[in-house]
């Protein structure tokens, strides 16, 4: 198996800890450098990473990728809850994806306009709802929308993007897992 990705984007991070102590190759693509965006094209149109090559099949999108492996390994599928857990993550993800491409396009992403105020509220709200579901209990277990939340807020800190550490639960479970080895092993800050 391949997966394909870079160190930095969060949605490859969260495959390559829940990938831990398995077999697979890790290729590490620039995707804006012509030769790595051809293999990502050839692989996935879409032209986003993570993609996880294996054997005949490629298949795109960090979600499918965890149901494929899931399934792959035999373990139990995401319950409803999960699923929405993952949902919210995705959601401030996505936003944030958009602002800091923005924001690399010298697109002022701090003005007063529709699209930005749109994302600047989602994410405070899944942060709310998120830092809700950390005090009820949702997220005492390393399982993947756990690991999914702590490459989220990783990135946020390392993107500076949004500030999330006025919520004292999200604090709380970060540093629960921050001595994790595979998350200094995938820190893309290295
Ligand atoms: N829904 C996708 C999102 C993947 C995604 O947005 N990846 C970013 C890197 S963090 C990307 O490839 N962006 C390239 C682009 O938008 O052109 C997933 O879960 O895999």
């Amino acid at each position: 198996m391949k997966l394909l990705g870079s160190t930095t984007s969060p949605f490859v991070r969260r495959l390559r800890v829940y990938l831990t102590e398995k077999e697979y190759e890790f290729v590490n693509l620039d995707i804006f450098a012509e030769q790595d965006r051809a293999l990502l094209t050839i692989n996935n149109p879409t032209k986003k990473i993570p993609a996880l090559i294996d054997g005949e099949l490629c298949i795109y999108d960090s979600r499918v990728i965890y149901r494929y492996l899931a399934n792959k390994f035999s373990q139990d599928a995401l319950s409803w809850q999960q699923e929405n857990l993952l949902t919210l993550i995705d959601s401030v993800n996505d936003a944030l994806v958009s602002m800091l491409l923005l924001k690399r396009s010298k697109v002022d992403t701090q003005q007063d306009a529709l699209f930005f105020n749109l994302q600047r509220e989602r994410t405070e709200s899944v942060l709310t709802a998120l830092d809700k579901a950390v005090a009820d209990g949702q997220f005492n277990n390393w399982h993947y929308p756990a690991i999914c939340l702590w490459c989220l807020l990783d990135w946020v800190d390392f993107r500076e993007l949004a500030e999330w550490r006025s919520y004292d639960q999200l604090v709380q479970f970060f540093e629960q897992n921050s001595t994790r080895a595979i998350l200094a092993k995938t820190d893309p800050r290295v």
